[in-house]
């Protein structure tokens, strides 16, 4: 984002029929709670909320896929609409499936404009698993494998379809917890991965610019999906997958900076936030902190992009 102000849609989704374990529905209501709006305002954008999303057809009890598909279609549409509008949509979830809706949403404003699509995946999973792999059956392990074009996912989306996304075109940045199947899909797609071991051994600069650099050169439309259990559960405890050993809150916030100063990120997903497991609401006010960083909020101005500047001795 350039320093001009954006529009902003948010768009709540409050799924959890892609996890076992419930409390994400209430994840829109608490990151509006914690000032998610007003904090976006103060920044100087036009944030317009435009409340839940709500699946046309659900039939009542529908779990799995379809349950998963019916919510997808809804959320892909706003995102769609949103982005035709010229605005930035916020999808705020829920979990990692309603991921399926904004990135096929984000899927089809880019088959139009013929910008290419890059996905910047925040998380401590690889979300790569497929109904065949899965060691749960949960479908927020899935989404990257679905949107990738991987067999076992038919009717999750809106036809006619776009053509799948590019697994070469996607990072998972802050992998430390993957499943033996999901690990040969990533491996064998050559999906780009920035694991923990890779941010321990050279931080989180190097390898984003890398991926950053990859965007800029291909013109992409940047997608950035934020998984609360990228970051360490110490830091974000309301997640109902913790894995320790995540990124720490400067790690985070460094990288919403450069998200910001890069100025590609054109769509963005906050999920996985589950207000049941929180303290005292501290995880969605890190979040909101986090997404104000992305959208421009900064400690001074900088005289020069910090992509280009490094300190002198
Ligand atoms: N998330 N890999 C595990 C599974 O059940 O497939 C965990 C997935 C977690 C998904 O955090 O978005
Ligand atoms: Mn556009
Ligand atoms: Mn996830
Ligand atoms: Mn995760």
């Amino acid at each position: 984002f350039s320093e001009t102000p954006q529009c902003i849609a948010l768009i709540g989704a409050p799924v959890e029929v892609g996890t076992s374990e419930p409390g994400a529905l209430m994840g829109p209501a608490a990151l509006r709670t914690a000032g998610l709006v007003r904090t976006l305002r103060d920044l100087g954008h036009a944030v317009e909320d435009r409340g839940d999303v709500a699946p046309e057809a659900l039939p009542p009890g529908a779990t799995g896929l379809p349950a998963v598909a019916a919510w997808a279609k809804a959320l892909s549409a706003e995102v769609e609409a949103a982005l035709a509008a010229g605005t930035v949509p916020l999808a705020a979830g829920g979990d990692h499936s309603l991921s399926l809706g904004s990135v096929d949403g984000a899927m089809r404003h880019c088959a139009r404009t013929g910008q290419p699509l890059m996905v910047l995946w925040l998380d401590a999973h690889a979300d790569f698993n497929t109904p065949e792999t899965s060691p749960s059956g949960n479908v927020h392990g899935m989404p990257l494998a679905a949107l990738c074009g991987e067999p076992g996912f038919s009717g999750l989306f809106r036809q006619p379809a776009p053509p799948p996304l590019d697994p070469r075109r996607v990072h998972l940045f802050g992998l430390r917890s993957v499943d033996a199947g999901e690990r040969a899909l990533v491996r064998a797609r050559q999906v780009g991965v920035t694991d923990m071991r890779a941010i321990d051994e050279f931080g989180v600069v190097a390898p984003l610019r890398r991926v950053l650099e990859q965007a800029a050169t291909a013109g992409a439309h940047l997608h950035v999906s934020l998984d609360i259990d990228f970051l360490d559960p110490s830091v974000a405890p309301a997640v109902g997958t913790a894995v320790p050993g995540g990124a720490t809150f400067r790690e985070a916030h460094l990288i919403m900076e450069m998200l910001h100063d890069c100025g590609l990120v054109r769509s963005l997903d906050v999920v996985e936030l589950n207000p049941f497991l929180d303290e005292r609401g501290r995880s969605a006010r890190v979040l909101v902190e986090l997404v104000a960083s992305l959208f421009g909020r900064r400690i001074l101005d900088r005289t020069a992009s910090p992509l280009e500047t490094l300190p002198t001795e």
